[in-house]
């Protein structure tokens, strides 16, 4: 038996993947030298897992921003605007993802259900697939005269990458299929010539719902891919779900499996046992979590192992965690500053590693040679549970007294937006913003001085204080209709409240790749959710206090505090669910008691968290509404109840969106190109809703021409006394040279729509 793992983070133990990046795209460095620091991390990352004892180590995972967008790379899959002769390709490859003056970047959407992004392929009529160059064999030659390490080399499977892209028609997939083929035969035969011995192709939409049409795609595709490179094994693998059609994949015509054991729901198990598994394959187990943080129950594991190589051989079983450790921190080693109890039951990346070849050895020396680690760790386990801190009977309590009560708003919407309508009395398409303003170096220093005690708290108060005065004045200066205060006491959204509640633990280094070179630090949840004191009052009511505009309060909703968390696993996501919505609906009541009208709740990552296949979907999305509603049904009837989604494709939970009955929901669209304002027609929405009309991921600054455009398709099939406009996520990540000029387009792009329809704001 061997251990594998299947991705490992690429942004270092103190992100210096990120620096690298960011003093490239300054201009700070040369291309040379980022390429040499990046060498660097790749290579102390591979060393890192020889020297941890993992036998199979991915070569390839590693990326410059994202493996789709790699991918596609690879395979000249480059969008028709940025193609040129010219531009050398790392430049074009930087183009797609983050745009350039005169091109949009390429869509970014989620990565299945986390929290990472990648690049949306796209296709066109012109699109003719090449090979631009062999990344895996790259890699793989780097690793084996470098470091005398013969990798795995990792790749986006063929289906799971069209599946992935867009620009096609359904009836052209299978022949779009048939031209990647031959691309992939060409770098599995060069593998083979190289000397790999493994390849791993990442197919995870094998755990989505397929159609037979698609599994025979499948199954036509990995037949020819076999046969150019004799002696190459090749592994599919899965992860994030069960496979949805097992006897189809376990037949596949390829050496080795790769399946998630944790993320299952015990079905890959029930079908192992079921149907078996074929004696002339390797599985590839998925049995530590790499998802969570939580150190495993080695006890559990090896139950599992055992009941595994009751029908696998040893000989055809490889170990590893449930899916790339991308979505982990790198190492709980620096974290000195958690309670040893809580810090000895977590594992990241480094510690899940230590798990899976101890699980190794265990199948390769005998359960012996490891029962004093399992001993240790069912005792650290203990502890851990058994820590008072983790049980709060009150918040317990109030969870179970609304038990079997539907959470609801006692007025209907159409009662509200009248009288919204005369409180507020906003513009035809009122403008507004998301909620953070550009996150400066300024900004982020001032916190990081009291973070270290540099400043005291009345300092930093001040400081705070200026800057949400400041952007006041240049919100009403740029003329938009509702404020926003600027969240610049807030580092991420759902870290700050992680700060805030009770029941949370946050870490020093504990950060994960998000999208590019961003990353986000998950807050951990290890207690009973509770709100210890008001978080948000002071900085809110201040800003209202500046303007009589009004200035939206803002929240995270209870669904996005809890995807963006490393959850705890003893009790059901939606207990903690609804323990967050009663903490957001207490801290709610706080902001109106301070005269707050118009208050925000994100529920960005709703859709993310949306079960992979259909049977699932409907009860996620039940107990999602209900935590929201939750939150939010107390308001008074006077309050605008708003909330904010980021890159998803709403079709499908469009029902559940307007059962949030929230007043306002504002979108993401700018990079999808308006396909998404068809989804909101069809569903005949009548709330509040604002489309974004430009895109905040990327630095250019949008003309007021193109914005007016944007506005006037939306309002081709949305009323525009329901129509808000504002840009299509938050601004934190923006400079102020390109948000100021930005809005300032946004808000003269408005009055240009506005006069057109003859009514002045
Ligand atoms: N918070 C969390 N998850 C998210 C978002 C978020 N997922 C989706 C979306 N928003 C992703 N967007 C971002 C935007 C900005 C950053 C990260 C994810 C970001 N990160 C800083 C960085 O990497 O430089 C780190 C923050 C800091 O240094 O304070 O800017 O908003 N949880
Ligand atoms: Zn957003």
């Amino acid at each position: 038996t061997r251990s594998s793992t299947i991705g490992y983070p690429r942004i270092g133990e103190k992100r210096e993947w990120k620096e690298a990046l960011e003093a490239f795209w300054s201009k700070s460095i040369t291309e040379e030298d980022l390429l040499r620091k990046m060498e660097a991390l790749r290579l102390n990352d591979l060393q890192k897992q020889k020297n941890l004892g993992i036998d199979l180590i991915p070569v390839g995972d590693f990326s410059f921003y994202d493996h789709v967008l790699d991918t596609a790379v690879m395979f000249g899959l480059i969008p028709r605007r940025f193609r040129s002769d010219e531009t050398p390709l790392l430049q074009t490859y930087f183009d797609i993802a983050r745009g350039n003056k005169e091109a949009v970047a390429s869509e970014m959407t989620k990565w299945f259900n986390t929290n990472y992004h990648y690049i949306v392929p796209e296709f066109d009529q012109n699109t003719a697939p090449v090979l631009k160059e062999n990344r895996p064999l790259t890699y793989f030659l780097e690793a084996k005269n470098k470091l005398g390490i013969t990798g795995k080399p990792v790749l986006l499977g063929p289906v799971t990458l069209l599946k992935l892209s867009k620009g096609y028609k359904q009836e052209e997939f299978g022949p779009l299929l048939k031209t990647l083929v031959p691309l992939y035969q060409q770098v599995l035969k060069e593998l083979d010539e190289a000397g790999a011995e493994w390849v791993q192709l990442d197919e995870p939409v094998l755990s989505t719902d397929l159609t037979k049409t698609e599994i025979g795609h499948v199954k036509d595709v990995y037949e020819q891919l076999h046969s150019p490179a004799a002696n190459l094994k090749l592994l599919v693998q899965t992860y994030f779900e069960s496979v949805s059609d097992y006897e189809a994949i376990i037949s596949l015509p390829v050496d080795g499996i790769g399946l998630d054991f944790v993320h299952d729901d015990g079905a890959n198990l029930d079908a192992l046992k079921k149907y078996g598994f074929p004696a002339d394959k390797t599985l590839a187990a998925g049995v530590v979590n790499g998802r969570n943080v939580w150190g495993s129950d080695l006890e559990e594991k090896w139950g599992l192992l055992e009941a595994i190589r009751g029908i696998v051989s040893d000989n055809r079983l490889i170990v590893q965690p449930s899916c790339s450790l991308l979505h982990v921190p790198v190492t709980v080693k620096t974290e000195d500053h958690l309670e040893p109890e809580l810090k000895g039951a977590l594992a990241f990346a480094d510690q899940k590693i230590d798990e899976i070849t101890l699980l190794t050895k265990g199948i390769n020396e005998g359960r012996p040679s490891i029962e004093d680690e399992i001993k240790t760790r069912e005792e650290t386990l203990q502890i851990f549970r058994q820590s008072p801190s983790r049980t709060k009977p009150h918040v317990q309590n109030e969870v179970s007294e609304w038990e079997g009560k539907e959470p609801a708003r006692d007025f209907s919407f159409t009662a509200r937006q009248a009288l919204h309508q005369d409180i507020f009395k906003l513009p035809v398409l009122p403008t507004t913003t998301i909620g953070s303003l550009p996150q400066t170096t300024e900004i982020r220093q001032a916190r990081s001085r009291y973070r270290h005690g540099e400043w005291s708290t009345a300092a930093y108060d001040a400081f705070i204080q200026k800057k949400v005065a400041e952007w006041i004045e240049v919100q009403e200066w740029i003329g938009l209709d509702v404020l926003v205060h600027g969240e610049f006491e807030r580092n991420d959204m759902v870290e700050y409240f992680g700060e805030k509640l009770d029941g949370f633990a946050f870490t020093k280094y504990g950060w994960v790749q998000s999208y590019g070179s961003r990353s986000v630090k998950p807050p951990i949840i290890y207690g009973d959710v509770a709100l210890p004191e008001p978080m948000t009052t002071k900085d809110i009511t201040y800003a209202q206090s500046l303007t009589d505009k009004p200035v939206k309060g803002m929240l995270t909703g209870p669904v996005t505090i809890y995807k963006w968390s490393f959850p705890r696993e003893d009790i059901r996501a939606f207990e903690v669910t609804k323990q967050l919505a009663l903490a957001l609906q207490n801290e709610i009541s706080h902001l109106e008691k301070n005269g707050i009208g118009m208050i925000q709740v994100d529920e960005p990552a709703l859709r993310e968290g949306l079960p992979l296949k259909d049977a699932k979907k409907q009860q996620y999305l039940q107990e999602a509404i209900y935590a929201f509603k939750l939150a939010t049904c107390t308001v008074k009837k006077e309050t605008q109840v708003h909330t904010h989604m980021c890159y998803s494709e709403f079709g499908e939970i469009i029902d559940s969106i307007k059962q949030l009955d929230a007043d306002v929901i504002s979108i993401e669209t700018a990079r999808s190109h308006g396909e998404l304002i068809a989804d909101f027609e069809k569903a005949s929405y009548d709330k509040g809703i604002g489309l974004g009309v430009y895109d905040i991921h990327s630095p250019r600054v949008p003309s007021t021409e193109e914005m007016e455009t944007s506005i006037r398709r939306a309002l081709q099939v949305l009323h525009p006394q329901q129509f808000w406009v504002n840009p299509d996520c938050g601004l934190k990540t923006r400079g102020i040279d390109e948000t100021v000029p930005s809005l300032k387009n946004m808000v003269e792009a408005t009055q240009r729509v506005r006069e057109a329809l003859g009514s002045v704001g």
